[in-house]
């Protein structure tokens, strides 16, 4: 893939955070969600990439537009066709209350080498770079901790470990007291919280839980272009969701088996790019500077060099066509 498609990746990121962020504290998922994915699909339509969503809103009955199956972009026969995995707006409550963390996401990589992972719950495990190849999710949460913590070089009381604020996390939340680390709870967003691990200023070493699928294999892009790591298992909690894993292509074994990094995106010809919304951990929020300027604050990161860019933008609200046609 191209090095030069990083940039026209965060145009997508900045139109999808833009489009949406006026909806903070409005308590309207729906319509901040709505202008986000619009904003998103059309900045896609600029882009020569020959993509098919992978991830995505839902079903072609579910969601009108980035459904599962949809192709973006303009690209011809010449470029190579990759798969698309996004999330407009990640972190819809974070967004309807203000609260920190909400992003605009999306992952690339060559065709077939992105899980297609339904929408359900998975259970995971992240880390940055320097605890890379120490992490099993199968071991017990206390021997995970204490590998984390001595290739870091910390005491376990120094480890910060972030943890989705779920009733479903009681016992993790416990096991991790009991090891001795200190926790960081989160009220959603476990992408942002992902990354974070990647970037040792954020202070969050560990994510540890269950979230999204979906989302699970967005944060394993980021953490691929990271050098970081990341192991999961699939958590259906329903016959169907058990049915539905078998439509996406997922046996019996794939759904109970622990998914490496390599499970999750098996090339490293991959990218990612992120905007946020709200101010977070890791990037600022969309912030309105009156005089119809916006600044946005974005990170873009390719798996083939492993190159991380932040990208600082200051947008004419009134001059952008894509945006003007979103706002
Ligand atoms: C998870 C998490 C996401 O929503 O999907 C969560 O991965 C849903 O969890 O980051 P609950 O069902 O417990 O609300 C997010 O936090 C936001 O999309
Ligand atoms: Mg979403
Ligand atoms: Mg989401």
């Amino acid at each position: 893939m191209d090095r030069n498609l990083a940039l026209e990746l965060v145009r997508v990121t900045e139109t999808a955070a833009l489009a949406s962020a006026s909806y903070m504290g409005r308590g309207d998922k729906i319509g901040a969600d709505q202008a986000a994915v619009d904003g998103m699909r059309r900045a896609f339509n600029s882009i020569s990439i020959r993509g098919t969503v992978v991830i995505g809103e839902g079903d072609l009955d579910e969601a009108p537009m980035l459904y599962i199956g949809e192709t973006v972009g303009c690209g011809d026969e010449t470029e190579i066709e990759v798969d698309i995995a996004v999330d407009p707006l990640e972190g819809t409550t974070l967004i309807a209350k203000g609260l920190p963390n909400a992003i605009a996401v999306l992952a690339i990589a060559p065709k077939g080498t992105l899980l297609h992972a339904p929408d359900m719950y998975m259970r995971k495990i992240a880390v940055g770079p320097r605890a890379k190849g120490v992490i099993n999710i199968a071991a017990p949460t206390s021997e995970n901790l204490h590998a984390i913590a001595k290739a870091l070089d910390k005491k376990i009381e120094d480890l910060t470990v972030t943890v989705q604020d779920r009733p479903r996390h009681e016992k993790l939340i416990e096991e991790i007291r009991e090891a001795g680390a200190r926790i960081k709870l989160f009220g959603d967003g476990d992408v942002a919280t992902a990354i974070a691990t990647g970037f040792e200023e954020t202070g969050v070493d560990v994510l540890m839980g269950i979230g999204g699928a979906p989302e699970g294999v967005i944060a394993a892009v980021a953490l691929k272009c990271l050098g970081g790591d990341m192991q999961a298992i699939l958590n259906p909690m329903s016959p169907e969701e058990e049915t539905r894993c078998r439509e996406m292509g997922l046996s019996q074994d794939d759904v109970k088996k622990v998914l490496t990094l390599d499970d999750l995106v098996s090339s490293e010809d991959c990218f990612f790019a992120a905007t946020g919304i709200t101010q977070g951990d890791l990037l600022q929020g969309v912030v309105y500077k009156g005089n119809n300027r916006a600044s946005t604050h974005s990170v873009v990161m390719r798996g083939k060099t492993g190159t991380v860019r932040f990208v600082e933008a200051l947008h004419r609200l009134d001059k952008n066509e894509t945006l003007t046609d979103v706002l």
